[in-house]
């Protein structure tokens, strides 16, 4: 009996080896609640397919953070390792920004004047939270989350995130807040015919923040 199973875990691991060779894509759609039950905005949905797929992720060339009325916006930016990124001050005066990075890596500094733009080259390399601040006005925060998997997004002010081109096949979905204090749980879905839909729920209340 044990045979027969595992002989039909085995073709059931093909089947998804075929699909992921003919490189077909998914769709994975999540409303992300906070411990209160409430929608979480902004937090990162990072999808890790267990089985490796020749399906390319679209990703941006380059990313743009705002500075705009003393906040960074959006409030988390998600990139991979090494994508360009710049900062455009669309305020009447100076920012200027740190970066604190994550462990083993460099923070960084960069002064904008008003209504300027300066690119941060290299980009970020060490995957992990950067915690953005300004030196000039302390109530401005923002996050750059440096992904380790290229299948990500980030939820709306409704707590929703769509993915679209996911590899088809098993992969683990986990949220994750720049504010959190713990890891959050991981589900383990399988990607592929109708599209996906999850509810997760954060294992913690992020603060809020005011939104102009
Ligand atoms: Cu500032």
């Amino acid at each position: 009996m044990k045979a027969i199973r595992s002989g039909a875990g085995l073709l059931a691991i093909l089947a998804m080896l075929a699909a992921a060779g003919a490189a077909q894509a998914a769709s994975l759609t999540i409303t992300v609640l906070d411990k209160d039950g409430q929608p979480a905005p902004d937090v990162a949905v990072l999808v890790r397919p267990l089985i490796a797929s020749t399906l390319k992720p679209a990703l941006p060339a380059s990313v743009v953070v705002d500075q705009e009325k003393m906040q960074f916006k959006p409030f988390l930016t998600i990139v991979v390792p090494g994508t360009p990124l710049r900062f455009s001050n669309r305020d009447g005066f100076d920012h200027h920004i740190r970066g604190t990075a994550p462990a083993g890596a460099q923070d960084f500094e960069v002064r904008i004047a008003p209504q300027a733009q300066k690119a941060l080259e290299p980009g970020l390399e060490k995957t992990g939270r950067y915690a953005l601040a300004c030196h000039l006005h302390s109530s401005m925060r923002g996050y750059v989350l440096v992904s380790d998997t290229p299948w990500f997004a980030r939820t709306d002010a409704q707590g929703k995130a769509t993915l679209e081109g996911l590899p088809d096949g098993p992969a683990d979905v986990v949220p994750w807040h720049p504010e959190q204090f713990a890891d959050q749980a991981a589900q383990r879905v399988t990607l592929g015919g109708a599209a996906t839909t999850l509810n997760g729920q954060l294992n913690f209340t992020p603060r809020k923040r005011r939104v102009y």
